[in-house]
């Protein structure tokens, strides 16, 4: 692809694809991924392509609960380890905490290509911060390899996990999880915070706290938000998706 113009309305929607296009040729994404994507962009569309003030919010509570747990796990899949790798390994981070590949659509050589994409994603951070940074960049492991673990109701490679990772983690940072793993999750009570721009998908209603917003654009903001240190609320999921189709609902106003 040529170089888009910075003026270009579309740019970011066009280089999101143009990774993800190469991305699906290297063998990293699953077959429905441009799929999933595709739904995703048309509510990105209507939310009009920024984070919310509400969006912030939850991004803000999700910081604060990753800060206040004793086993935080952030699980990355296909889509969002293409589209969000780097920012993820930056929280991870500050977090001090793994990250663990986890697909649904899960192939021993998929898993293999999305570890060591974040490998490499860790070692070109590394190389562009400062020697403090770059220390608990390279500190942060990347789960996966090893599937001993097991998501207890649930059957099948979809219940495959670490048993380092989301096994024992009492609260899972899962941007764009699927309906039953999340209602799982859930069940075996863990706190879930997941990023889905589909305010009324199943997993967006099921988890503790939904951030309904772009992923990359979520996980950068929430690096940022990660350094003010913040404190968990009593959090209301259910405002935080009223808000999030009143903004879709008003989006008719922009005519
Ligand atoms: O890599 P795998 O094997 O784990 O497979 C990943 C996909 C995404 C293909 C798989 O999880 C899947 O089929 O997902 P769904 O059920 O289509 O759900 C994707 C959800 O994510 C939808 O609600 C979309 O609106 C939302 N979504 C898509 N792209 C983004 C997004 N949310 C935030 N940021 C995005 N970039």
């Amino acid at each position: 692809m040529g170089k888009i113009p910075d003026s270009h309305p579309r740019k970011a929607s066009l280089l999101a694809r143009a990774k993800l296009t190469q991305a699906g040729r290297e063998g990293l994404l699953a077959e429905s991924a441009m799929i999933a994507h595709g739904r995703g962009e048309a509510f990105d569309y209507l939310l009009g392509e920024k984070t919310s003030d509400s969006a912030k919010t939850a991004i803000k509570e999700c910081a604060a609960r990753l800060l206040a747990a004793k086993n935080p796990i952030v699980s990355m899949n296909g889509n969002t380890t293409v589209l969000a790798g780097k920012q993820a390994i930056r929280a991870a981070a500050i977090i001090g905490c793994p990250i663990e590949v986890n697909i649904y659509y899960r192939t021993p050589e998929r898993m293999e290509k999305l570890i060591a994409a974040l490998e490499s994603m860790k070692e070109k951070i590394a190389a562009e911060v400062d020697e403090e940074t770059k220390a608990s960049v390279m500190a942060v492991e990347i789960l996966g390899a090893n599937a001993d673990g097991k998501i207890d109701g649930l059957e099948g490679p979809r219940s495959i996990c670490s048993r380092k990772g989301i096994e024992s983690a009492d609260v899972v940072l899962v941007p764009l999880e699927d309906g039953d793993r999340c209602e799982a999750l859930v069940a075996l009570g863990k706190q879930v915070l997941v990023v889905d721009l589909n305010p009324l998908s199943r997993t967006a209603r099921t988890a503790t706290v939904t951030i309904v917003d772009e992923v990359a654009r979520a996980l950068g903001e929430m690096e940022e938000l990660l350094l003010q240190n913040p404190q968990p609320t009593d959090w209301d999921n259910q405002k935080t998706l009223r808000e999030a189709l009143e903004i879709i609902s008003d989006s008719s106003k922009r005519i």
